[in-house]
């Protein structure tokens, strides 16, 4: 057992002991390196003293202890005999008693024995670099302690030339889950104790580089940049494409080509010392809050971003650059333009590819403390000036580490903080180290600290309001730009209204953006589950699927919030008038003309498209617009309906996309649809037990349909539920009313249809009904009115509400079941699914897809898989036609089946396909996290009447 005072670092407040002070991070130079990732032995305790130090000592025998992977956390490793992951959203999992931490805390041993390559070169020294561990690590070399350290996602480095051998080094790692710096490290995420990313052992030759710094600003009204490299240890920095070899610490100023997210262009330079070249890759910009405004190279920027957490399914937040270069090749991909780092610096390969790619950065500090506001910010470290240093400590991990990025814009504090000195003292040693870059921070909306006002889940009017600068607030405050650091909350179906939101952003120029919460839903695969989430491992607090918010599934499928993200800030917007026979074309870009795109159009009728052809747009520079002729649209031939669709394309390809990416399209009508017309010509026949209609039978004593042209039909019957979505249920600390609770209190869920009446007439089946469920006198007066011309079957709908709907309806139409249905095809909106409020990116087409192929897997099952504007769909042998359009959804389970379900898992498909033709969905929003949708999203209990007409497929 060690002794207490042996194990004190764990609950001191301090950063740590031992670690170099923090410098410029890079990936390679020519010095050499050895990564020490791999496989290590290792041993889990129950607690920090369980075992004594011996381990660490050379020839100590681990030869029985288990292994895992570096980099990695050990609760995803081992299949569980080393503990589990834990959810939790801001609630710390252990008792508030800072610093201290539980007596269980697990802790795990690392050990990896390592032998010099051959040609490592005798002189010199060395460093090895740990660029996170998660929480608080003590480190041995070869017996010898060199320290211990906090911050999990940040680099420390220690000194160990003098320790190394050529053979049979011991490296010895203790590593606890809990420690001071968990209370600092208190994000919404998994918590994951662990070696997660890479350990390094670097050569340091004698003169090597040291820290440096490169400082390049784009003065944009002449077009030159100027560099200047200032570095600890003196050399010379060359960039032969711009001509440049000159003294470190010397300025040199040249015409160049500046970097922006739009044009990330990068100069390849050396910085040669004695003993070292490392390699630079230059992006010249500059960063000022002009005008009340964040304004790079001269204009003001708008932010498309999103919060990016580190994830991967199966390794946490351990992740290789391919995983990286997905998220940031996806982001490009889908007209994002900025990233928010949340909660923490990310890998630093990372902000490489946001420099290359072409990406803004808030890149924000390990730092959150929200447990504290259980108990009103009481004890909050932030504001307690023992932690101070720590705090300081962690600002200058980032900065050092992150400084030479072009793609860094802004330094955030960290996240839900509440206030303090303890901010007030990062935010001023961050601008006096780095005054060429702005401090965000969003938990002070006084933004005493800060070059911004930043909120998260602001609703919209409160937005508009701060566009137009009534928002009062403190004078600073007032002379600030504003972004939403969070909103457009991404957990299930949505977000929906961000279409609203960027409709602001566009009008008011001091709105200058937002980032949506979040990137990747948390997702843990897991063997019975699929996915899991918090609870799922037994935690004994958790949050259950609010880890499950992102634009893309844990495997990173885009979601349909990122298809609709994508199209609601396309750079180019696209406006049709077809009675002028012109298309509007506008470009939305911060600093790039349209000369990258290609454009083209193309006339659909019924939703084929008949003909098409290039566009000649002109290269406008941004914020132009131009009005430019299409074509004669084609002869009207089969008197259908007719659209233009004009798209923007990539003109060749580019770093992140190939020739012909779609980057934005436009759509608009030419010809409106013509309305199905069955003139009811038939009459129906009541035979002994079934009343024929047509290509219909029905049930003579209920006039519940049977089939249609031999097709078995479940009857349609009204229906108003859907399984709520996270958006439906909302947040428990929403104070606006949460409709997907209402519903269920008004029982929704299970409404009873009441049949008053079934009558044969002359030219038609009319069934009377009342829908309504137990205990309430509300109720929907519903009449299905049958019709025919003997070959198609005409269904209208009329309800009437009856009592005091004080609520919206989920949605309102019909479900009907049928067998044997798998293929689909249909002429609306597509390919994915849309809602009112995320309706954005649906295209009006013919699309095809089978049943499974409709459903959206959210992690956990909700209302999904909706398609808009449907003007018909055909499956299982009918084809289905809306007067007027309709949402289409079908499903292999009920909805009843889809409400109950906790993971994917539990879905079993049944032998019906069920499928719902709505005249109305109720809005999405953004309630989890934010506004519920806005009113005119709603979907009213008011008079309605639709029609469905029905035929065999031919
Ligand atoms: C906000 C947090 O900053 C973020 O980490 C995440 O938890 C998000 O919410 C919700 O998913 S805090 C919010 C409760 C205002």
């Amino acid at each position: 057992m060690s002794d207490r005072t042996t194990v004190d670092y764990v609950e001191d407040v301090s950063p740590g002991s031992g670690a170099l002070p923090p410098r410029a991070w890079y990936a390679a130079s020519d010095a050499r390196s050895m990564s020490l990732n791999g496989s290590w032995r290792f041993r889990l305790s129950a607690t920090i003293d369980a075992e004594d130090d011996s381990f660490a000592e050379e020839g100590y025998d681990a030869g029985n202890w288990a292994e895992v992977t570096v980099p990695g956390h050990w609760v995803l490793q081992g299949d569980g005999a080393f503990g589990s992951p834990i959810y939790t959203n801001h609630l710390y999992p252990f008792p508030v008693d800072p610093p201290h931490v539980p007596t269980e805390n697990p802790t795990g041993d690392h050990l990896r024995v390592f032998d010099l390559p051959d040609d490592w070169p005798a002189d010199g020294s060395a460093v090895l670099r740990f660029d996170g561990v998660e929480s608080c690590a003590r480190v041995w070399l070869n017996g010898t302690e060199l320290g211990e350290f906090k911050g999990s996602r940040l680099p420390h480095e220690f000194a160990v030339g003098h320790l190394l051998k050529p053979g049979g080094n011991v490296l010895a790692v203790r590593v606890h889950q809990w420690s001071a710096g968990s209370y600092l490290e208190d994000q919404d995420q998994w918590w994951l104790p662990g070696i997660f990313r890479d350990v390094t052992l670097l050569h340091r030759p004698a003169g090597s580089v040291g820290d440096f710094f490169v400082h390049a600003s784009y003065d944009h009204t002449t077009g030159e940049g100027t560099l200047r490299v200032d570095s600890d240890v003196d050399g010379r920095v060359t960039v032969p494409a711009l001509g440049i070899d000159v003294a470190t610490g010397e300025p040199v100023t040249v015409a160049v080509e500046p970097w922006t997210a739009e044009t990330p262009k990068l100069y390849d330079g050396v910085l040669a010392t004695a003993g070292e070249r490392v390699p630079l890759r230059i992006g010249f910009r500059t960063v000022v809050l002009e005008d009340g405004l964040i304004k790079v190279n001269g204009r003001a920027v708008l932010f498309r971003g999103v919060n990016r957490h580190e994830w991967h399914p199966e390794k946490g937040r351990a992740l290789d650059l391919e995983t990286m270069r997905e998220d940031v090749l996806l982001m490009k991909r889908h007209n994002l333009n900025a990233v928010r780092t949340s909660h923490y610096p990310p890998h630093p390969a990372f902000l490489d590819l946001c420099d290359e790619y072409g990406l803004w950065v808030i890149d924000e500090c390990d730092l959150e403390t929200h447990g504290f506001v259980e108990q009103d910010w009481r004890d909050n470290p932030v504001d307690d000036d023992r932690w101070t240093p720590a705090l300081l400590d962690r600002a200058a991990r980032m900065v050092e580490r992150d400084k030479n990025h072009p793609s860094v814009v802004f330094w955030s504090l960290g996240n839900e903080a509440g206030t303090g000195r303890g901010l007030t003292a990062m935010a001023e040693w961050i601008h006096e180290r780095d005054p060429e870059r702005l401090v965000h921070y969003e938990g002070d909306w006084n933004c005493r600290d800060t070059d911004v006002y930043s909120r998260m889940y602001a609703f919209h009017d409160e937005v508009d309001k701060i566009g137009q600068r009534l928002d009062g607030g403190t004078h600073k405050r007032r002379e600030l730009p504003f972004i939403q650091c969070e909103y457009g909350h991404a957990m299930g179906n949505g977000p929906g209204g961000l279409a609203d939101y960027q409709e602001l952003f566009e009008k008011y120029e001091r709105l200058q953006g937002g980032f949506i919460w979040e990137w990747i839903d948390h997702g843990v695969e897991h063997a019975e589950l699929g996915y899991a989430y918090g609870g799922d491992f037994g935690e004994e607090l958790h949050d259950g699927n609010f880890v499950c918010d992102g634009l893309v599934f844990p495997d990173r499928t885009p979601s349909p919030g990122l298809i609709e993200y994508k199209k609601v800030i396309e750079p180019v917007r696209i406006e049709g008038d077809a009675a002028g026979g012109t298309v509007r074309i506008t470009n939305k870009h911060d600093f790039a003309d349209l000369s990258a795109l290609a454009f083209e159009w193309s006339c659909q009728v019924d939703g084929e498209t008949v003909e098409s052809g290039a566009l000649a747009v002109p290269a406008l520079a941004p914020g132009e617009s131009a009005e430019v002729k299409l074509p004669e649209p084609p002869a009207d031939g089969r008197g259908g309906e007719r659209q233009w669709t004009v798209r923007a394309l990539l003109a060749d390809d580019t770093a992140w996309a190939a020739k012909d990416h779609v980057v934005a399209w436009g759509q608009f009508a030419v010809a409106a649809r013509p309305l199905p017309v069955v003139p009811a010509t038939d009459r129906p026949v009541r035979g002994e037990d079934r009343i024929t209609l047509g290509p219909a039978e029905f049930d003579a004593r209920t006039g519940a349909l049977r089939s249609i042209g031999g097709i078995e039909v479940g009857s349609p019957r009204l229906d108003v539920w859907r399984a709520p979505t996270d958006n439906d249920d909302g947040a428990e600390w929403q104070t606006d009313t949460r409709y997907g609770l209402l519903w269920r209190t008004l029982g929704l869920h299970r409404m009873r249809h009441r049949l008053a009446s079934v009558e044969a007439g002359e030219d038609a089946l009319t069934v009377r009904t009342r829908v309504a469920p137990a205990a309430r006198e509300v109720g929907l007066d519903t009449v299905y009115r049958w019709t025919s011309d003997g070959e198609r079957l005409r269904l209208t709908v009329s309800v009437t509400p009856e009592g005091d709907w004080s609520v919206p309806l989920p949605r309102l139409g019909v479900r009907l079941g049928l067998s044997r249905a798998d293929r689909v095809e249909w002429f609306g909106g597509g390919p994915g699914e849309a809602y009112p409020d995320t309706r954005t990116a649906s295209m009006v087409g013919r699309w095809q897809s089978t049943v499974d192929g409709l459903q959206t897997p959210y992690l956990r099952p909700q209302e999904n898989g909706a398609r808009a504007d449907v003007r018909w769909v055909e499956l299982g042998g009918l084809r289905i036609e809306g007067d007027p359009e309709f949402w289409f959804t079908a499903r292999r389970w009920t909805t009843e089946q889809l409400d109950a379900a906790r993971h994917r898992t539990d879905l079993t498909p049944g032998d019906t396909v069920w499928v719902n033709l709505d005249h109305g969905q109720h809005g999405i929003g953004s309630q989890s996290c934010g506004p519920g949708p806005l009113p005119r999203y709603f979907l009213k209990a008011e008079p309605a009447e639709f029609s469905f007409v029905f035929s065999a497929v031919k």
